[in-house]
């Protein structure tokens, strides 16, 4: 079908599920680092472009971000990362599973995932199952998740687009067969196909996606003008850690300017309070007001640091692109 020039497709799911292996199997090639165990230090989101099936895909190869005891620090820049490829949002959500029991884990990365990207997601999402050798002799791979409620549930909320590939040995079966990742991956464009005519050509998309866009478009203008010399590429990749660092630097920004405006709200509120509460309502005079913060100091240091607290995760809640429904 016709459509975006370039579809860009964000792959999620815990590491070692195969992501990178699928992006492999996807564009034909040995293009993603294949890691056979769980390495903590390359923690890392690649995008990468090439043409296939008619058209440029960006594949969008994330490191397991949603695994269970991630440090949030790591998570949330990495994260960011992920946005800054996927901008202005992605067309499809490849969430990998692999085919074994559905278990509390993978809910839970599941759980994650709605929640960071909202259910909104869930129209841009094909699931995929990995290691597909292990399904059952003569069972597809929605008669294998119907066993699990759980899972056909969710298999449910996305339309019921489900694949199965297995990267390491399903690589030269024969075509037509179900159990082959030519035939699979013929399917899984069809899918893609679909979602994108149901989405009419559109994209994921959310506040923190459209922030991003519009600080990369005015970073390329700026860049243009400076360096008459780089390519389209050259300038896109520049202008992505230029966006990276200020979108860091802004977050910490906003956390300062949150927690100075909380402790002079607070401030103030003691002072009012006090001055209010006073028996005798004498009139309020500079003189009252310093008694008043001189008394009240003691028992509210407790306070503060609990009322500053509370800041943080508001500004969490407010300010984090991550986490806008926790
Ligand atoms: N048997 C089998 N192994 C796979 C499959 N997909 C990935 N692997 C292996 O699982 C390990 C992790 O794969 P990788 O693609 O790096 O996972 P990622 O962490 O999700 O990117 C590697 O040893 C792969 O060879 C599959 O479909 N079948
Ligand atoms: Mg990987």
């Amino acid at each position: 079908m016709e459509g975006p020039a370039t579809l860009r497709i964000l792959l999620l799911g815990e590491s070692q599920n195969g992501k990178s292996s699928l992006a492999n199997t996807i564009f034909g090639e040995a293009i993603f680092k294949v890691k056979e165990f769980n390495d903590a230090k390359s923690f890392t989101t690649e995008a990468k472009t090439k043409f296939v099936n008619g058209r440029n895909f960006t594949l969008i190869d994330t490191p397991g971000l949603f695994d269970s005891g991630r440090p949030q620090k790591t998570v949330k820049s990495e994260l960011m990362r992920c946005m800054i490829e996927s901008a202005p949002g992605p067309h499809i959500f490849l969430i990998i599973l692999k085919v074994e029991k559905y278990t509390e884990q993978e809910k839970d990365v599941i759980a994650k995932i709605r929640r960071h990207f909202s259910d909104d997601a869930l129209k841009y999402v094909a699931l995929i199952f990995t290691h597909g050798d292990q399904l059952p002799e003569g069972m597809n791979i929605q008669q294998y998740a119907a066993q699990s409620d759980g899972l056909w549930e969710l298999v449910q909320k996305c339309g019921g687009r489900c694949h199965v590939f297995d990267n390491r040995y399903w690589r030269n079966t024969e075509e037509e067969e179900y159990r082959s990742n030519k035939f699979q991956l013929a399917e899984l464009f069809k899918t893609i196909d679909k979602i994108l005519i149901k989405n009419k050509g559109g994209h994921f998309s959310n506040t923190i996606l459209n922030e991003i866009e519009t600080e990369i478009q005015k970073e390329i203008e700026l860049l243009k003008l400076s360096s008459e010399n780089m390519s389209e590429e050259e300038i896109k990749q520049q202008v992505k850690s230029i966006v990276l660092k200020k979108q860091s630097s802004k977050k910490e920004e906003r956390l300062w300017k949150m927690v100075s405006f909380g402790v002079g709200v607070f401030s103030m509120f003691i002072i009012f309070r006090r001055a209010i509460n006073t028996a005798e309502a004498p009139p309020l005079t500079i003189d009252l007001l310093k008694d008043t913060v001189q008394q009240t100091t003691e028992d509210a240091i407790p306070n503060t640091f609990e009322v500053i607290s509370n800041y943080f995760a508001l500004y969490e809640k407010t300010y984090s692109p991550f986490c806008p429904f926790e």
